[in-house]
Order: C-alpha cells, then sequence, then structure tokens
C-alpha cells in the first residue's frame, strides 16, 4: 500500500497558504484594512466584502490549546469549541490576534454559549441564527443580516451600499463556482488526486485575501491535475468515500490519512469547509441583496437545523455522482447535533442509497489514531 509521504508540487501553494496568511493578515493590518474573524458557514461574507474587509477563519483545529480552555469551560464539550475558546485565551492564532471583530452565530449551544466567554477578551458580535429553515426563520436571518451590516457600519464608521454588496455576490459565487469545478475533479474514477491533497486545497483557498485571485487560481490547478492526470493515471481504482458530520480539519486530518492509509480514496468532502456550504450560489437576480444572501445561507444544511432535510438531499445527489461506495460520519466528541443526526444519516445511506455507512467519533488528540485505522481497515474491506 502506498502512503502518501509528500504533497504533489502542484498542490504545494495551497498547503502552505494558512502560514503564508499569517503575513498577509498583519500586512493587511498595517494597511488599516479591518480583519473580522469568523468560525462559522453561516457567516454571510458578502457583507463584509462590501466594506473591503479581510475576513479570516479563526483557529479551531488543534487540541494545542483545550488545556486552557478546560479551565474556563467543562471537559465533555466539543472540542472545536474548545479549542476556538483556547486560542482566544492563550492568544496563539495571529487570525484571532489581528481581528477587530469576531463575528459569531447562535448556531448550537455550546458555541453560543463560548462566545459570552470569548466577548471578554475581543469584541465579538453574535448573530440571531434561526434554527429552523421556515419563513420565519428566513425572515429573521434577513433582518439579522441587515443588522450585521448596520453593525460594521457603525464599528467601521463606513458605509455599506448594496451596489458594492452585489458586486461582493458576483465574486463570492465566481468563487463558488471554481471551487466546485475543481473538486469535481474527483468524479473521475480513477481519481486524478488523493482526498488528502483535495483537502489541502479546499483549506487554502479560505486563506487567500484577494478574493478575485481565488477562481484564476483554482482554475490553473485544475487544469494541471487534469493534465497530469491524462498524461498519467497515478492513482488505481480503489473504494470511493465521502465525508459527512463534523467540520475536519487539523487535527483530525487524521480521519482522511486513515481512510487513505487503508486502500481507499476520499472523494468527496460534504461536511463544512466542502460541498456544504459551496454548492449553493447566491441567486445574483434577486434585486433585494439581504433576501438573496438569506435564502443562500440558511439552506445550509447543518444539524443545527431542525430538520435539516438540507443534508439530506445533498448527501443524495453527491453520492450519486461522485460514485460513492462508503459515507463516513465524522462526528466530533459532545457534538450532540451531529451526533443525534448520525441515526437519520444512517438511515439514508443504507436504506435509500444502498451503500455502506459508518459513523466515526473523535476528538483532536492522536490516541485514537490506531483505533481509527482499525476500525477503517474494517469498514473499507466490506466495500
Ligand atoms: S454551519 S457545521 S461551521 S455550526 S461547534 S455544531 S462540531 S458541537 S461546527 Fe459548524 Fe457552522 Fe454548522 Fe458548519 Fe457540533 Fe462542535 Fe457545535 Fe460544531
Amino acid at each position: 500500500m502506498k502512503l502518501q509521504t509528500e504533497l504533489p508540487a502542484v498542490f504545494e501553494e495551497f498547503a502552505e497558504a494558512r502560514r503564508n496568511g499569517f503575513l498577509a493578515v498583519k500586512k493587511i493590518k498595517d494597511q488599516n484594512v479591518p480583519v473580522i474573524g469568523v468560525f462559522c458557514g453561516y457567516f454571510p461574507q458578502e457583507v463584509a466584502m462590501a466594506m473591503g474587509a479581510a475576513i479570516v477563519s479563526l483557529c479551531a483545529f488543534s487540541d494545542e490549546t483545550i488545556a486552557e480552555a478546560e479551565k474556563d469551560l467543562p471537559r465533555n464539550l466539543c472540542p472545536l469549541i474548545k479549542s476556538s475558546y483556547g486560542f482566544g485565551k492563550t492568544d496563539k492564532c495571529p487570525y484571532f490576534y489581528f481581528s477587530d471583530l469576531v463575528v459569531g452565530e447562535t448556531t448550537c449551544d455550546g458555541k453560543k454559549k463560548m462566545y459570552e466567554y470569548l466577548g471578554e477578551i475581543k469584541p465579538v458580535y453574535v448573530m440571531e441564527l434561526p434554527n429552523c429553515q421556515s419563513e420565519e426563520g428566513l425572515k429573521l436571518w434577513k433582518k439579522e443580516i441587515i443588522r450585521l451590516k448596520e453593525t460594521l457600519e457603525k464599528k467601521f464608521g463606513v458605509t455599506i451600499t448594496e451596489e458594492a454588496i452585489k458586486e461582493a455576490i458576483v465574486v463570492k459565487n465566481k468563487e463558488r463556482k471554481a471551487l466546485k469545478e475543481f473538486y469535481e475533479l474527483s468524479k473521475y474514477d480513477p481519481v486524478p488526486m488523493l482526498g488528502q491533497d483535495l483537502y489541502k486545497v479546499m483549506m487554502g483557498t479560505g486563506f487567500e485575501f484577494n478574493r478575485v485571485l481565488i477562481p484564476e487560481k483554482l482554475d490553473d490547478t485544475r487544469k494541471k491535475v487534469l493534465a497530469e492526470y491524462k498524461e498519467e493515471k497515478k492513482y488505481s481504482k480503489k473504494p470511493r468515500i465521502l465525508i459527512t458530520g463534523c467540520p475536519i480539519g487539523g487535527a483530525t486530518e487524521k480521519v482522511i490519512k486513515a481512510i487513505e492509509d487503508n486502500g481507499a480514496v476520499v472523494v468527496a468532502f460534504e461536511s463544512c469547509g466542502g460541498a456544504k456550504t459551496v454548492e449553493d450560489l447566491v441567486d445574483e437576480s434577486n434585486p433585494d441583496v439581504y433576501e438573496a444572501l438569506a435564502e443562500k445561507y440558511l439552506a445550509i444544511g447543518c444539524s443545527c437545523m431542525t430538520p435539516n432535510p438540507n443534508r439530506i438531499k445533498l448527501l443524495d445527489r453527491m453520492i450519486d455522482e461522485y460514485q460513492v461506495d462508503g459515507v463516513v460520519d465524522m462526528i466530533l466528541t459532545a457534538c450532540h447535533t451531529y451526533n443525534v443526526e448520525t441515526l437519520s444519516i444512517k438511515r439514508f445511506v443504507n436504506d435509500k442509497k444502498e451503500k455502506s455507512y459508518i459513523s466515526l467519533e473523535t476528538d483532536f488528540s492522536t490516541s485514537d489514531i490506531g483505533q481509527i485505522n482499525t476500525r477503517m481497515a474494517a469498514f473499507i474491506e466490506m466495500l
């Protein structure tokens, strides 16, 4: 079995993106550009883009700050929440350090309560996200997006025009289309790249602050990957895995690695950071920019929503389009919403799609890598 030790050269630029982003954000700060730190896919980025702010994804995927967080927060809390808070408390995340404002949303209980404490360290603004994708929910979310715009205007002394939001919508949609076109390369069988490489590219795009450049970079990389693929098929046919569940990243990249070390390949990420926030575009033809943004963002199929049909709809489509053999549902310890939802996802994948399903509970430690490998090897063997 071939273990991947080095990232193919074509992806290097993206692999370094987070580290390079540290320097870039400092430069941005020196130029007095407002920096807004975010944690979640529900944040309507176009509003901040319209005022020329830099949007940074805050550190939340490592166990290095969890011990410090546990001095203030309960131990049996989701590691993502503890890590986020710990990075803020210890000032170890350069993106947090440079943020003028952190914006959170009322997603899960742990996160929204954590923001109350994070607000003691940095200015934190919390958007009231409805828990239902109903008509009333949509009205509330639209109002919340307008309230965000007004808050940003007041805090930064700027005017955010609808024209500027419209322009930002076009830029962000282009980025989504380019990212989708890129990850769709994994529809090929055999795949032209490993899931580990695909993941690096998807994460890396978030740290390019000149967003106009993102589609061009992605398109360039896509063409290179395709050209290499046409010349030589680097990978043989393998069982094809889709990852769903809690956001994956940093410490939990161990799950992608375990899947690929044990003979399968990750062809699709339905979770946040993957298709969940990318697939739907903002409707550019809607003259009401706030309604268009509210519709797009509220439709995200996160388990914080009840019910959550959009996650099933997306899974349904992706399992077919990516010729998926098995679904891995990665759950972070103590994430109640995703954990409760595993039953409906299992039923859907097994009964409706007639595919194999496994749920895998993990945290940000390395102590369960052996166990994850054993479970993944057994799961893949069965496919
Ligand atoms: S849109 S997935 S980024 S909320 S923090 S819910 S793991 S217990 S992250 Fe998320 Fe936004 Fe949804 Fe995406 Fe569970 Fe932990 Fe809560 Fe979490």
